[in-house]
């Protein structure tokens, strides 16, 4: 359960670095499969429902902090198991939790707690995390907020993630007693910290694992179900340039594939029927792969319903020239070999001449590059257009 899929990123060519990091590989994996059921015309429309009904799509919620500090004990919590029932995360006072173990969420769809073996509180520690794997983080403390603390929230930020930050514990700092309670004070003194550590408008909970219906949990358990459809659709989005990105490749990569057989179709079929015909049949081929790669003007549009951005914003992505219908007669030019000089001198003589061989003749080596050189065009272009398509404005 919960073990996703580990892929890599996949590479986007260009790009923000800092956004790159944000993206989690496994929601990248996760539309890339979404999507790659069909062709590149149906993506838009894929990722428009995603975005609109993300009840399906997955949220990795991390819960993160020092050993001890009430992790497992808080995923059985929220997830309202017992602790040491069948199904509960190990807690305990010695280090219970060796490997991040992901416990589905009872009633968000998609939503998996991911109950993590305690942070160490040195530099090295917090930088051997690997935060990209999940999409939003539970930083838990039980005591007071400290340096630990400190390096894991911005640890988080520098990963272009947020989170909630959680004080455990709390039934032990409000023992019953003559002095107030303190539980105010120590909402306010984690706000103060959290701010002075560069976090915006930090959430705060104050929770019991124990005491369930007091203090914060019941809110907790609230805020991430109703904030998880936003998370979800938030992760999507950053994973959007890289999936699409994988996509237009895996199309291309699969055309790539066909090349040479086309290439050979045409010029066999141009050995016994020279001229015009072949270059008329390679422009049809180039056509299909424009149309493969989305680039056509039908599926241009698709996108630009599904994106809101005008057609023509998109359109001005599109460089190749191959993607306008090339001329045949362009396409010939490039794919013959200039006729021989002897043969044309042949050809002068109306005695010698022998009709035929005046005929350019076409290049297997030239035709392959045209079509090679036109589809790796293409692919650049289809990034473009759809990069631009789901940029932010
Ligand atoms: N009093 C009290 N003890 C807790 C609470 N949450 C966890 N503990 C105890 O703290 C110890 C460590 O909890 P655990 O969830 O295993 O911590 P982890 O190492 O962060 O996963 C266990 O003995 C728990 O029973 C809580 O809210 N209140
Ligand atoms: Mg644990």
């Amino acid at each position: 359960m919960g073990r996703g899929v580990q892929g890599t990123d996949g590479g986007a060519h260009d790009g923000d670095l800092e956004e790159l990091r944000a993206v989690s590989p496994r929601k990248i994996q996760e539309l890339y499969q979404a999507c790659a059921t069909g062709g590149l015309a149906e993506v838009p429309a894929i990722i428009r429902s995603a975005l609109e009904q993300p009840s399906q799509i997955r949220l990795d919620v991390a819960v993160l902090g020092e050993a001890g500090s009430g992790k497992s004990a808080l995923v059985n919590a929220l997830r309202g198991v017992g602790c040491g029932e069948p199904g509960a995360a190990p807690t305990g006072v010695t280090a219970t939790t060796r490997k991040a173990t992901a416990y589905a969420h009872p009633t968000v769809p998609g939503l998996y707690l991911w109950d993590l073996p305690g942070v160490g509180v040195t530099e090295e520690d917090v930088g051997r995390l690997d935060l990209s794997r999940y999409d939003f983080f539970l930083l838990t403390a039980s005591e007071r907020y400290r340096h630990a603390q400190s390096r894991l929230a911005r640890a988080i930020s520098a990963a272009g993630k947020r989170f909630f930050f959680v004080r455990t514990k709390v039934d032990v700092d409000a023992q019953p007693g003559p002095e107030p309670s303190p539980v105010e004070e120590i909402r306010s003194s984690c706000v103060d910290a959290l701010q002075k550590d560069g976090v915006g408008s930090p959430r705060v909970f104050l929770v019991s694992s124990l005491l369930r219906e007091a203090y914060d949990l019941p809110a907790l358990r609230a805020a991430l179900e109703s904030d998880a459809p936003a998370l979800k659709r938030e992760a999507l989005e950053k994973a959007i340039p890289v999936a699409l990105s994988r996509l237009v490749r895996r199309t291309s990569k699969a055309l790539m594939k066909d090349v040479w057989g086309k290439t050979l179709k045409s010029c066999l079929y141009c050995a016994e029927k020279p001229g015009p015909d072949v270059a008329t049949s390679l422009a049809d081929t180039i056509l299909a792969f424009s149309i493969e790669l989305g680039l056509d003007e039908e599926s241009l549009a698709q996108v630009a319903k599904a994106t809101g951005k005008p057609a023509g914003l998109l359109q001005a992505e599109i460089r190749s020239p191959w993607v306008k219908r090339p001329d045949p007669e362009q396409v010939l030019k490039l794919i013959t070999k200039p006729v021989p000089f002897s043969s044309r001198m042949w050809s002068l003589l109306p005695y010698w001449g022998r009709g035929a061989e005046g005929q350019p003749e076409i290049s297997l080596e030239a035709t392959y590059r045209v079509l090679t050189r036109a589809l790796a065009e293409m692919t650049e272009d289809a990034e473009r257009m759809l990069h631009r398509a789901y940029a932010k404005e």
